[in-house]
């Protein structure tokens, strides 16, 4: 697989537990390390009220962008691993966590596998991901979605804000 053309790939982090910046500060200088990748771009860092579940502590979100050669089940392999290395314990859907690094998009590719689904399901109702993600890549296309802006314009009501760290 080392012969594959790179590709970008967009993964978005999320923490609200045990230091969340740091875990966030921490995971970025992981994705740094991966094979077969570059750390192109990341956003900035953004506090976010949780979405889903909303008794629970607030989110720090960003999102970074990738130059890969990994396949989208290497990346995802990963991405699970450095997870697990913040002490990820996976509880129910939407339950406060350590560490969520999840693949929002990878090149224009569409997925729809049980454990693999890309372009994210959920990444086109959620502020926390398109703020993030609008900031590094404002032209990107969401496949089977389109242009980021009018579904970034349609969760306006969702509350974040950029934080200087
Ligand atoms: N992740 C979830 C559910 N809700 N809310 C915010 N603000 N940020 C998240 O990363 C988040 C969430 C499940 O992945
Ligand atoms: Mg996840
Ligand atoms: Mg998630």
């Amino acid at each position: 697989m080392m012969d594959n053309k790179p590709v970008l790939a967009f993964i978005a982090l999320g923490s609200n537990l045990e230091n969340p910046v740091l875990q966030l500060q921490q995971a970025l200088i992981e994705l740094e390390k991966l094979p077969q990748s570059r750390l192109v771009r990341r956003s900035s860092l953004y506090r976010t009220a949780p979405i889903g579940k909303l008794d629970q502590p607030d989110f720090i979100n960003a999102v970074a962008c990738l130059e890969t050669t990994l396949t989208p089940h290497d990346l995802l392999h990963a991405i699970l691993t450095i997870e697990q290395r913040h002490g990820r314990v996976r509880e129910a859907l939407n339950a406060p966590r350590t560490l969520d690094l999840d693949i929002l998009l990878y090149d224009d590719l569409e997925c729809h596998e049980e454990k693999l689904i890309i372009p994210h399901p959920r990444m086109t109702q959620r502020a926390f991901v398109l703020q993030p993600l609008h900031e590094i890549a404002p032209d990107c296309m969401i496949p089977g979605h389109g242009e980021i802006l009018p579904l970034l314009s349609a969760c306006s009501e969702q509350s974040l804000e950029k934080i200087d760290v």
